[in-house]
This record gives C-alpha cells, sequence and structure tokens, in this order.
C-alpha cells in the first residue's frame, strides 16, 4: 500500500498536488533512464532493446491470463514513454506553501465548475449517494482535485506507461509488472478500449486516477453495462470513487473537518491529539463565526497545517479517508474544502501567515541534521517531515520557550541553524 500511495502521489502532483520543481537526480536514475535521455544507445537500439522486453514480458502476462491478440494489440506500435522516463526519478524539492497550493486547488473556477457537475450529474449522484452512504460533494470534489473534472486525465496510454516504468524504472519493478499485467487483464476483458485507455506518466487511470490495482478492488458499474469504465464513463467513475472512499472507512452522514479558532493563552502541547470535540470545546477550540459543532461526540485530531500563525482545524475520521486516496494534509484539506465550497460554503474564516514558508527538502535535511546533532532525535535525515521530526521540532521550540506547534518553517531552520 506504501509503494502504491507514493506513485499515487507521484502521478497525482499531474492533476494538481502541490507541484514540486525537478531536484536532484539521484544515482540511481543513472540505468536504464540513460539509455533513452543521455544517448548511450541510439534510440532505434533502445526501441529494440524494448520491443525483446515486450516479448519477453508475453509469458508473465498469458500466465495471468492475458490473450494473444490482446496482448497484441495492446502492444501494437508501443515505444517507451519519454515522459515517463523524464519523470520517474525527478525528486521533489521544493514545497509549495499550503495557501499557495489550496488557492489553485479550490480556484473560483474549480468551485463553480464543481456546483455544475453536481447538478449535471445530479441524479447519479443522488443514487451513488444512496447506493455507498458518501456525500455527492466529496465525490464530486475529488474528480476536481484528480482531473478538473475529466479535462485532464493524463493523455497518456496506460499499457505504455506501465510498461515504460516495468521495463526501466530502477526500482519496484515487482509493483510495476503486477500494475501492468492488471491493466492488460482490463483490456482484455474489455472494460475500455486501448486507445482509449488514459492516465498520467505513472498509470493512474481516468477520471478518478485510479491504478489499475485500485481499478481491480474499487471500481464500480454503475449503468450496469458489465464495463467498469473509469475512462469515458463518468457515472462509473464517480460511482467507484465512492465506493473507495466507503470501503476504506467513509463515516456515512459526517463532515471531514472544521475549521477551528484556537483561545488566546491555548496549552500547544494538544496539537496532532484526538479527543472527542466536546473535549476541544472544553480547551475553548471554538468555529469560527459563533457557529457549533453538530456532533460533540465525534473523534477529531487538531491540526496546524503551516504552524501556530495559520489556521487551525479539527480533523474527523473522514479527512484520513480521503488521505487514502493521496497520502498528503494539504491535498486531503483540499478535497474537504472544495465540498464545502461546491455545497455553498464560503472560504476559510482565518487567513494564512505567508511569511511561514516551509522547507524544501534539501532545507529540511538540514534541519533533520541540526535537530539530531542538538540532541531531540528525529531519525534519519531523509527531508520528509513525519511525525517523529514534528516531534523532535516541538521538544526543540519547549527547550527555547517557542510555541510547540512542530512546523517545519524557515523561520525555525535559521534560528537553529544560528545556534540558538
Ligand atoms: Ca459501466
Amino acid at each position: 500500500m506504501t509503494v502504491l500511495r507514493i506513485f499515487r502521489k507521484a502521478a497525482a502532483a499531474f492533476s494538481g498536488l502541490p507541484r514540486r520543481s525537478a531536484g536532484r537526480l539521484p544515482l540511481a536514475a543513472l540505468t536504464a533512464a540513460v539509455t533513452f535521455s543521455a544517448g548511450a544507445l541510439s534510440p532505434a537500439a533502445a526501441d529494440t532493446d524494448f520491443n525483446r522486453w515486450v516479448e519477453g514480458f508475453w509469458p508473465v502476462a498469458r500466465d495471468a491470463g492475458v490473450g494473444r491478440d490482446t496482448y497484441r494489440r495492446a502492444f501494437q506500435g508501443v515505444t517507451p514513454d519519454p515522459d515517463t522516463i523524464r519523470l520517474m526519478n525527478k525528486q521533489s524539492e521544493f514545497v509549495k506553501p499550503i495557501w499557495e497550493y489550496l488557492a489553485s486547488a479550490v480556484s473560483d473556477t474549480r468551485v463553480e465548475k464543481g456546483r455544475e457537475m453536481l447538478s449535471a450529474y445530479a441524479p447519479q449522484l443522488a443514487a451513488i449517494e444512496q447506493r455507498y452512504g458518501v456525500d455527492r460533494e466529496a465525490v464530486v470534489a475529488i474528480w476536481g482535485m484528480e482531473t478538473n473534472y475529466g479535462s485532464f486525465m493524463g493523455e497518456h496510454y496506460v499499457v505504455r506507461a506501465l510498461a515504460t516504468l516495468a521495463y526501466a524504472a530502477p526500482r519496484r519493478k515487482d509493483f510495476w509488472n503486477r500494475e501492468l499485467v492488471t491493466a492488460l487483464k482490463i483490456l482484455d476483458a474489455g472494460h475500455v478500449q486501448p486507445d482509449r485507455m488514459e492516465g498520467s506518466w505513472a498509470g493512474a487511470m481516468g477520471h478518478t486516477q485510479f491504478m489499475p490495482s485500485s481499478w481491480s478492488q474499487y471500481s464500480s458499474d454503475y449503468d450496469g453495462d458489465g464495463r467498469r469504465d473509469i475512462w469515458t464513463n463518468i457515472p462509473d467513475a464517480l460511482a467507484s470513487t465512492a465506493n473507495y472512499l466507503k470501503r476504506h472507512g467513509w463515516q456515512s452522514g459526517k463532515t471531514w473537518g472544521y475549521e477551528v479558532v484556537l483561545p488566546r493563552g491555548f496549552d500547544y502541547e494538544a496539537v496532532d491529539e484526538e479527543k472527542t470535540i466536546a473535549a476541544w470545546s472544553r480547551l475553548g477550540v471554538s468555529r469560527p463565526n459563533g457557529r457549533n459543532f453538530p456532533r460533540p461526540s465525534d473523534d477529531a485530531v487538531l491540526i496546524l497545517p503551516a504552524g501556530a500563525s495559520g489556521p487551525a482545524f479539527l480533523m474527523l475520521r473522514n479527512f484520513y479517508v480521503i488521505k487514502r486516496y493521496n497520502n498528503a494534509t494539504a491535498y486531503a484539506l483540499a478535497v474537504g474544502h472544495l465540498a464545502d465550497r461546491v455545497r455553498g460554503g464560503g472560504p476559510f474564516a482565518q487567513d494564512w501567515d505567508k511569511r511561514a514558508l516551509p522547507l524544501t527538502r534539501s532545507q529540511a535535511e538540514d534541519l533533520q541534521t541540526l535537530l539530531n546533532r542538538r540532541g531531540f532525535n528525529v531519525g534519519a535525515a531523509d527531508g520528509r517531515v513525519g511525525p517523529a521530526t514534528r516531534r523532535g521540532i516541538r521538544a526543540y521550540q519547549r527547550s527555547v520557550g517557542l510555541i510547540p506547534d512542530g512546523y517545519a518553517s524557515v523561520a525555525l531552520l535559521e534560528r537553529i541553524s544560528a545556534g540558538r
């Protein structure tokens, strides 16, 4: 699952995740990719090598039940995908500030279009809501986030993208092999024609950007024509998204979370903890504009996506279900907020503090190294800010009398670099 999520994340970067520009090319990249990008072999020679690989892969597909004709049609004229080669080793360096990400992910245009889709597919969405218990706005919001309501599905032929990865990716060959076999089985069963099997450079497919393995487990045949067609049949795709959320534990009739306001003198030790909403209320946590929490007994986690100077949120179970679609806080917050906006809600009440810039990957590595050196053990310095790093940051913040919000900001790095 972890691998799947990493690559779904990579795939979704092209449909609206925090966009990160090119960073360092790791040494591991200098394998098969060189064959195409740096001219170690001529393109023709590379294609011959690829063709041999395609022939060699046939027994694997055959043993999985793929027909010879399907295989031949699927690979007709297929060459390695240069976009996939270029992007498969790209390291993310920049982390887009969450306010910039949200501004583009939940733009007025996307909100407007979401409302149009809600009305255009009203009967289907009502039936899907009834069947899966997932509210229509959440389904539409994921559709909007993944492919801008089907206007951008990636334009890559899925078999080509996955075969390129199975052939040339320096790591996780088994994963790509399995995804490719599954994609071929989808063609073999006639769910979609090869020329319509569109997806991202990393094989996330159709309106909902499912990897083939997700398609196998979670796709749905809404109209009952025997095909689970997430590429050209919008109700099939929307039902598949609802099914995915339901199967990952979506709680019917509940929201994803709430924007909240923290009281003066709030004890930030409670950040990242889970308590009932009633318990949060007792600590003085409230909703902006005097609104009530509808269900005080729900459990919720308090998060500060950009530190103590930005908006705060109480996240319910459904927020973490959305993260199963794409394991990024910014993504899940954007989906939840887009759903609320599509439903008629307004923008967040609190402003982001745009000075609270997040760290790039290499800056995060530097911060981790410095924290380790100062005795705040955060584990390996890998440039990824996870729970261990946040714990270390909080311990450091406490030790120097800062608000322990655990946020890895540029200001924090500057301070610790200066030896303070
Ligand atoms: Ca169908």
